[in-house]
């Protein structure tokens, strides 16, 4: 019983470390992905075409890092999205996908840059 409990606190611990800071909620169809050196917190993003969407990207990174200084980015090149989040912050995106399909949002900033793979992600666009 009492080791359920402190597995418990460990377990809401981890989650609350990676997300800080935590972003406050905003209105509107907004999703939140997160990226530090490991790499973004979500690999798939779903979308609708047709439909407005916000994209909130947060650094969980802080400034002292050498690779790319704590910043992180979101970029899909082919609908002109280019967010960059600065170090322990949020930057976002209002945009509206128009094209069905399936882009590759990355970050160019650190680690290599996009050709590593856990910075890159695939957005799905459905109709
Ligand atoms: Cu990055």
């Amino acid at each position: 019983m009492v080791s359920v409990l402190v597995l418990g606190a460990a377990g809401y611990l981890l989650v609350n470390a990676f997300w800080r800071p935590e972003p406050p909620p905003m209105p509107g169809n907004t999703i939140d992905i997160a990226a530090d050196m490991g790499g973004f917190n979500r690999k798939v993003v779903r979308v609708r075409a047709g439909e407005p969407v916000t994209v909130r990207l947060t650094s969980l990174d802080n400034s002292h890092h050498t690779d790319g200084g704590g910043k992180h980015q979101w970029a899909v090149d082919e609908l002109g999205v280019d967010i960059i989040a600065p170090p322990m912050g949020s930057k976002y995106k209002t945009f509206t996908p128009t094209k069905p399909g399936t882009y590759t949002f990355y970050c160019d900033i650190c680690c290599g840059g996009r050709a590593n793979p856990t910075m890159s992600g695939k957005l799905i666009v459905v109709g």
